[in-house]
């Protein structure tokens, strides 16, 4: 009889090899089956992975890397499909879902940019807990050791609360350190395709949501917001092709041509480095030290002289892009390209001795007047404008388009509107949004480009590595409020604080693992530079020098100078006095006046006179005598009053003052037709509370004579009723009141009640030269005179009655 066979022992076949294979995170088989076969999820991975990575197999693109027309035109990069989502993904368990780990991540999803709501905090109806999610039963009392007892080391809730407390503060910006913001968004008017492909302005009614955060440059964080400073204006769009930061100021021009120079600059303005002063002010010797011996900051000195340093809100406040940068169109042309952006409410600043004393009333002036314009729904407007011109034109300009301390004044090039821009919502959080935004003007997107401005050079470096120590690291970008709407995905990872969490084993590129994604885009979608530039004359050997026309350094300040109104000129004679008088070295004065000698004798002697200099000194040698003709010597566009905005009154601020005993009917009458036009208007008495008005009606006052004095007021309303008049002549913060309101020149309404009174505090109807005052409004209580109140408040000031001495 035959042996009966013994049963064979399965043995594993090529399939089982590949699933066992795949159970390693080392070494591997040198073939495997088709993924098809395999029912086993590694082993099928590590199929599909051989399958995807050999579609790839080689790199196809690096013959097009080489030369000039890759520069122009860089291809897209090679991809191959992987066969399932599970070819790429990190981990096997990926389909573990729970409420920390979420689901798989969708596909090409970057969760960690997007809208503010994913980390938007309501603690409404929550319990109190520490950082662990750990509620805590009593956050009164630390944990001790009885009730009288020493404090214990275990007490983890007090240590998390001090320790976070304790690491609050970040490094503030080192310039433009004081500032505010709020988020809105750019309308575009038409499509602007013709001269550029950037996102925000393709269609007409495109709207691109920005972030917009205003400064001032020399002071600290907690420093006053009406120093005399150029103003950041600073906006972040969040287009659909990623973030543009327009980083620019309330000034066309800078102080400064080259990079090279601005730590100097900064160094010379911020208080003085051995006793740490002045704060917040340029009126000290080592600033007029440095200007005076940088003779190309002379035309960015008269903006700063002018009351454009002093702007009356931001939303009445220029600003602009600085530097020329280019458009770049769908074909790769471009031309050059400036940036204006035009208040809707006009261009409107403070007089001097108005913003000394805000400073001390109000530090947060220009913060309060934009949270509170918002939350009242008077939301500030902006139109941008773009002046553009070829390189031709360029080359023709008596001035280089180069040089920052350059404008092109718009009777050259007219400025073209192209959008508006609406400020409609303030931040939730003033540290997660306006202290931790940071703008760049690294942050272009396809179809702006960078001119070959020194200065935009050394800024385009300076603001991502600034944020580097400031934003503790490499990942701030991460940030919501920094993180674009644009999709992310590239291969930087790690670093301090990072967010995102990539999904997959590759960080590098070219690679065939995460069928090389994500890849290049190549010219059709992504960024390329404009390889196009200014031709300089001479061979383009390394030099570290400046063009020649860089050395005109007063022409423009002359035409600033000449094309302002006789009052402001008066206001630039008045701030380089103040400026310079602060000045301690005699040598220091005499060297800037004899370099605004070059400017203007009449300004100069003006400006001696103040300084009791009995001689003028020779005019500062010029580092160009013979220049070219300018081709504008005065340009209206330049004066803070050609733009007197739409003459409303929305958001101006207005004083009715009261005590017991005056007329209630006409006030109130007088308050609701101001709150009709959108005003502020606010009752004012020698103390808050409920004012009984000789009429009967009660008024409620919501500001004293002591907390808000006049100068905080944009307008002045003097009441009728004797005793009410009488009360408030009692107290000596009225005369101060109504001084103030007139010497900075404010429309007055003063009713016939308060004549006298308006009388005392030195007021009168009438101009120095005896001519009727169009600011004061001066007799019975009539509805045609409230009227002509709004108005006069529309145009804002009324500079006729001013006088240099003031007479009151
Ligand atoms: Fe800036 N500037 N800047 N600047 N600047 C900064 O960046 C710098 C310049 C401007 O609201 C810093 O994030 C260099 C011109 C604004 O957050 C820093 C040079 C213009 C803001 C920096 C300039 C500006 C800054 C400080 C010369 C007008 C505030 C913190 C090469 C067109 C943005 C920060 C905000 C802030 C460097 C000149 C405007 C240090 C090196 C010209 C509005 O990176």
């Amino acid at each position: 009889m035959p042996k009966p066979k013994k049963p064979s022992s399965p043995s594993s076949s090529k399939a089982d090899q590949a699933i066992a294979s795949a159970k390693n995170t080392d070494s591997g088989p040198s073939e495997g089956p088709a993924p098809l076969e395999l029912r086993d999820a590694a082993a099928k991975k590590m199929a599909e992975t051989q399958a995807v990575v050999a579609a790839i197999p080689f790199n196809a693109s690096k013959a097009s890397e080489h030369g000039f027309d890759n520069g122009i035109s860089p291809p897209a990069g090679q991809t191959a499909a992987p066969l399932s989502r599970m070819t790429t993904a990190s981990t096997l368990s990926e389909s573990y879902h729970a409420g920390k780990v979420g689901t798989v991540a969708p596909e090409g999803v970057n969760a960690t940019i997007g809208t503010l709501d994913r980390v938007r905090v309501d603690s409404g109806g929550q319990t109190l807990t520490t950082n662990q999610g750990v509620a805590i039963a009593d956050n009164q009392n630390s944990l001790k050791a009885g009730v009288r007892g020493p404090v214990l080391l275990e007490d983890f809730v007090l240590r998390e609360k001090l320790t976070h407390f304790d690491h609050e503060r970040i490094p503030e910006r080192i310039v433009h350190a004081r500032g505010s913001a709020a988020h809105g968004y750019f309308e575009c008017y038409a499509p602007l395709t013709e001269q550029t492909k950037a996102a925000p302005f393709q269609e007409a009614g495109k709207v691109t949501p920005v972030f917009v955060r205003f400064s001032t440059v020399a002071g600290e964080r907690g420093s006053k917001d009406t120093a005399r400073d150029v103003r950041g204006f600073a906006v972040k769009f969040y287009t659909d092709e990623g973030n543009w930061d327009l980083v620019g100021n309330n000034m066309p021009v800078f102080f400064i041509q080259d990079a090279m120079k601005f730590p100097d600059l900064v160094h010379a303005v911020k208080p003085e480095p051995h006793h740490g002063m002045p704060q917040a002010a340029s009126a000290h010797d080592t600033f007029w030290d440095f200007i005076s011996l940088m003779p190309e900051s002379t035309h960015m000195l008269m903006w700063v002289m002018s009351d454009r340093a002093i702007p009356r809100s931001y939303a009445t406040m220029q600003g602009f892009g600085v530097h020329s940068y280019r458009f770049v169109n769908d074909a790769g042309e471009s031309v050059f390209v400036k940036f204006h952006w035009e208040p809707k409410y006009g261009t409107h600043s403070l007089v001097w001795d108005e913003a000394v004393k805000i400073s001390g009333a109000d530090p947060d002036y220009h913060r309060r007047d934009l949270w509170e314009r918002i939350e009242s729904g008077v939301f500030p407007e902006w139109e941008l404008g773009v002046q553009i011109f070829t390189e031709e034109q360029a080359e023709a300009f008596s001035f280089d388009i180069l040089d920052a301390t350059k404008l092109i004044p718009e009777e050259l090039v007219p400025v073209q509107p192209v959008g508006r821009m609406v400020l409609n919502r303030n931040p939730d959080n003033f540290f997660a949004e306006t202290e931790q935004v940071a703008f760049c003007t690294a942050h272009v997107v396809p179809g702006i480009d960078f001119s070959n401005d020194p200065l935009l050079a050394g800024r385009i470096h300076s603001y991502v590595d600034t944020q580097i120590s400031r934003l503790g690291g490499p990942n701030f970008h991460e940030l919501p409020i920094n993180s674009p709407i644009a999709p992310v995905h590239n291969n930087q990872r790690d670093g301090m604080h990072r967010q995102a969490i990539p999904r997959g084993r590759v960080a590098y590129e070219p690679n065939s693992l995460g069928g090389g994604c994500p890849f290049q885009a190549g010219a059709a979608q992504g960024f390329v530079s404009v390889p196009a530039r200014l031709e300089a004359k001479e061979a383009q050997g390394k030099v570290r020098a400046k063009p020649e026309k860089f050395a005109d350094h007063y022409t423009q300040a002359t035409l600033f100078l000449d094309s302002q109104t006789e009052v402001e000129r008066a206001h630039i004679a008045a701030a380089f006095r103040f400026e310079l008088s602060k000045v301690t070295v005699p040598a220091i004065r005499e060297r800037m006046v004899a370099s605004l000698l070059n400017v203007s004798e009449e300004l100069v002697k003006t400006v001696a006179a103040g300084l009791g200099m009995a001689k003028l000194p020779a005019p500062l040698p010029k580092a160009l005598e013979t220049v070219e003709t300018p081709e504008v010597t005065v340009s209206a566009a330049l004066s803070l009053k050609a733009r007197p905005g739409d003459g409303s009154i929305a958001g101006r601020k207005v004083a009715l003052l009261v005590a017991d005993g005056v007329d209630g009917d006409s006030l109130l009458k007088i308050h609701a037709a101001l709150l009709a036009q959108d005003a502020v208007p606010r009752f004012v008495a020698p103390h808050i509370g409920r004012v009984a008005t000789s009429d009967g009606t009660e008024i409620e006052a919501d500001a004293s004579l002591e907390n808000e004095p006049g100068f905080l007021f944009d307008a002045l309303v003097l009441p009728n009723g004797k005793a009410g008049v009488d009360a408030l002549s009692k107290d000596g913060h009225t005369a101060e009141f109504i001084k103030d309101q007139y010497r900075h020149c404010k429309p007055i309404l003063v009713l016939s009640g308060s004549q006298t009174l308006f009388a005392q505090a030195g007021g009168s109807d009438l101009t120095p030269s005896g001519g009727q005052d169009p600011g004061i409004f001066l007799g019975p209580f009539r509805s045609s005179t409230v009227q002509a109140f709004i108005k006069g408040i529309g145009r804002h000031r009324h500079p006729e009655r001013e006088t240099d001495p003031p007479r009151v």
